[in-house]
């Protein structure tokens, strides 16, 4: 069979490797050659005020290495190539989203417009491909009644699964209520936002950026393991109880951390430290249990899945690659002798996504 063969939605393994499950793979990133465009015209003119995007958008665009290159032509790349890797690294699905910092860099009316031209390019390739690929849609914060529309718009007319944010929109964070028209649509279409990372923002990456630290290596984590906390000790899931939250790189950390963030989030609330700090109906611990799912992306590593697994639960924890960024077509093989169960496999790498994205 042909490796770009569709029809049975399944990747084409090496004889005798097929496992008895799908590999769902949840944080896979695309982009429009028109975003990249207005990215070099942004870093050429000087207009743009984030210095995390100049650094990361700035080596992407400019460097010669192959990594970047490599990178640069697989994200615009949505035809045989991309399924051919796909295959190659045993991934049956690729959950798609608009990579970071995807349109919320631009001014309002420009994000607005590249969020649909960027959903029609996706839905095209969806259609193209419709048990390989399942989309995200992108959303512009800068006009959240417009991100709230072209929510759902991208779940009744293209038939996405959901939202991608890619953490801060140039400083801005989704913790402020004036955003929360997109957490509304997400709860009402009973679809996850994915809140994936972006680069520090400029408040808090200057040590960072000082030290090579602000890219996936770390600053990815800091940003955006602070904005789910940020959301969740603003009482956005008190407001939005049914809210879906999936966050990448096994829960920016937050899981490592659970047990701190109950005992100081309480003590700090009860001291009243901050007016503005508002008690919560439930624990911190309880929202990374009930509103959060964390996926694997960039972490391919058995044991801190498995203590993720631990402390939030079976279902909670789902598989994704991050294609291309860290494209390791041998992983999944790899991880499949780690001391998982079948049955845990099945659900961490197939069934907890379809659950999660409705697949
Ligand atoms: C990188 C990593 C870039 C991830 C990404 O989007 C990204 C990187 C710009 O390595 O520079 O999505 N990632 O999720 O780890
Ligand atoms: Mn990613």
């Amino acid at each position: 069979m042909a490796s770009s063969e569709t029809n049975s939605g399944r990747a084409t393994p090496p004889a005798g490797s097929r496992p008895d499950h799908l590999r769902i793979a949840t944080e896979e990133a695309w982009a429009t050659r028109d975003m990249l465009n207005l990215y070099r015209q942004m870093l050429a003119q000087g207009t743009i005020d984030d210095p995390g995007f100049k650094s990361l958008w700035g080596f992407y665009l400019s460097s010669p290495s192959p990594r970047a290159t490599f990178i640069i032509d697989r994200l615009q790349e949505m035809g045989a190539p991309r399924i051919q890797d796909m295959d190659a690294s045993g991934i049956d699905k690729q959950i798609l989203m608009l990579t970071s910092p995807g349109v919320q860099v631009f001014d309002a009316p420009t994000a607005v417009a590249v969020a649909k031209s960027s959903n029609d390019e996706l839905a095209d390739a969806v259609r193209k491909y419709p048990t390989r690929y399942v989309g995200m849609a992108a959303v512009a914060p800068q006009n959240p009644q417009e991100a709230a529309k072209e929510l759902e718009r991208g779940v009744h007319q293209l038939g996405f699964k959901g939202a991608i944010l890619n953490s801060h929109t140039l400083g801005e964070y989704l913790d402020d209520p004036k955003f929360w028209d997109i957490f509304a649509a997400a709860e009402a279409l009973d679809v996850p936002i994915y809140l994936h990372p972006n680069s520090p923002s400029k408040g808090l990456i200057e040590p960072l950026l000082a030290r090579g630290l602000d890219g996936a290596i770390y600053g990815f984590g800091v940003d955006t393991g602070m904005h789910l906390l940020a959301i969740i000790t603003s009482g956005a899931f008190d407001r939005f109880p049914k809210l879906k939250i999936v966050v990448g790189h096994l829960g920016e950390a937050l899981p490592f951390w659970l047990f701190r963030l109950d005992y100081m989030h309480r003590a700090t609330v009860s001291s009243k430290r901050y007016d503005f700090m508002k008690p919560l109906k439930k624990k911190v611990s309880d929202y990374m249990r009930e509103n959060v799912f964390i996926t694997n992306s960039g972490m391919a590593w058995a044991p801190a899945i498995m203590f993720c697994q631990q402390v939030l639960g079976m279902d909670r924890v789902l598989y994704a690659m991050d294609y291309p960024y860290q494209y390791a077509p041998e992983e999944v093989q790899e991880m499949e002798n780690s001391p998982l169960s079948v049955a845990d496999q099945k659900k961490f790498y197939q069934t907890n996504a379809e659950q999660v994205f409705k697949l």
